[in-house]
């Protein structure tokens, strides 16, 4: 619920009401953004998702070739950097053993630069990084990242727009996208005004051991983040797909039994994600669309739509990521299982 106000801290001082303010992410920030050719990410867990959707505006936006990968791989292989590469770490805690790690030795192969985006001061992370962006999310009293992530999306997307400007994006490109993204706290306050409606949708995964996620584009990491949610705090097993891999396998696990959640902002990906869906229906699965209204999904037998409200399809993922989290939240509380510690796992996995 504060995700409205972080979000907007996240962007204050940083942000006119068109433009980034390149000086507000340091003063190295413009020699450090020049050139570079490259950005190599690196995350663990819900941090990593958020990565992940940063690429979709990296290489969209700021037309560089972007990496993704989580630590705990990155860290154990055996990999070439370049010189004008800005390694990227995000991290919540900036504490994790394997995001740390990885950055270490990617020290010793050289790069341009070392950007974190990191939601505590002080921390490992950001003394050893040579830029960064502090999300303003605040303490976060659960294990499952909600806010941390939104504010990560938030700092991740202006650090874009900063790197897009060294690469020709045009001045109203920017100009949109700020001004769609000062919209954005109160498109995640309508969402969470829809709480009572998707307390009422968890009641159907309550009898439920298996869920899948679908998301195209930008919002598969969303689909990744939901199913994440899912599994940590209500220990159903989740599984998140680019829609478009249905077909290429898990269409076989489709049943009643198999609920399946799909994110479905109004963008040139929706009529594709709509021919999925129908496949999903076709075998009986029953579904849970969370759509723009102009995507004009229809709700019919089988398929329960909840409209979300219309927003630009770059900000999308982070609206969309919200009514996901709600749905987790209440399927946990609905099945009893502690929403702040889940079993089994740590906040900060430092070792
Ligand atoms: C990474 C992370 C979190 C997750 C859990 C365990 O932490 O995977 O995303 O919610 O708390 O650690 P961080 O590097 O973002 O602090």
């Amino acid at each position: 619920y504060e995700q409205p106000k972080v979000i907007k801290a996240t962007m204050e001082g940083r942000v006119t009401k068109t433009r980034v303010l390149e000086q507000a992410l340091g003063t190295e920030a413009a020699n450090l953004l020049e050139n570079v050719r490259h950005v190599q990410i690196i995350a663990c867990g819900t941090s990593y998702h958020a990565g992940m959707v940063a690429r979709y505006w990296i290489e969209e936006l700021a037309g560089v070739a972007c990496s993704v990968e989580v630590a705990s791989e990155f860290r154990y292989r055996k990999h070439v950097i370049q010189q004008d590469t800005l390694f990227l770490c995000i991290s919540q805690s900036g504490e994790t053993a394997d995001t740390l790690a990885a950055l270490r030795q990617a020290k010793k192969a050289g790069f341009r630069a070392a950007l974190a985006i990191c939601n505590v001061p002080g921390s490992s992370l950001v003394r050893e990084s040579d830029l960064v962006i502090m999300t303003q999310a605040g303490p976060e009293i659960g294990v499952a990242s909600t806010k941390a992530f939104t504010t990560q999306l938030t700092a991740l997307l202006i650090f874009t727009l900063a790197l897009a400007r060294h690469n020709g994006l045009p001045e109203e490109q920017e100009a949109e996208i700020i001004e769609a993204l000062h919209l954005v706290p109160g498109q995640v306050s309508d969402v969470l005004a829809l709480d009572g409606e998707i307390a009422e949708m968890s009641k159907a995964f309550m009898d439920k051991n298996h869920s899948l996620f679908l998301g195209r584009g930008s919002q598969f990491p969303v689909a990744l983040e939901g199913a994440l949610k899912l599994k940590e705090i209500s220990y159903i097993h989740a599984e998140a797909y680019p829609a478009g891999e249905l077909k290429h396998g898990p269409l076989a696990l489709v049943d009643s039994e198999m609920p399946v959640v799909t994110v479905a902002p109004n963008n040139d990906l929706v009529e594709k994600l709509k021919s999925n869906l129908e496949e999903v229906r076709a075998r009986g699965g029953e579904l849970f669309v969370f759509a723009d209204r102009k995507a004009d999904v229809k709700a019919e037998d089988g398929i329960h739509v909840m409209q979300i409200p219309s927003v630009h399809p770059i900000t999308a993922p982070i609206v969309y990521t919200v009514p996901l989290q709600l749905l987790s939240y209440h399927v946990a509380v609905l099945k009893g299982t502690d929403v702040d510690q889940p079993r089994n796992l740590a906040k900060s996995v430092t070792v």
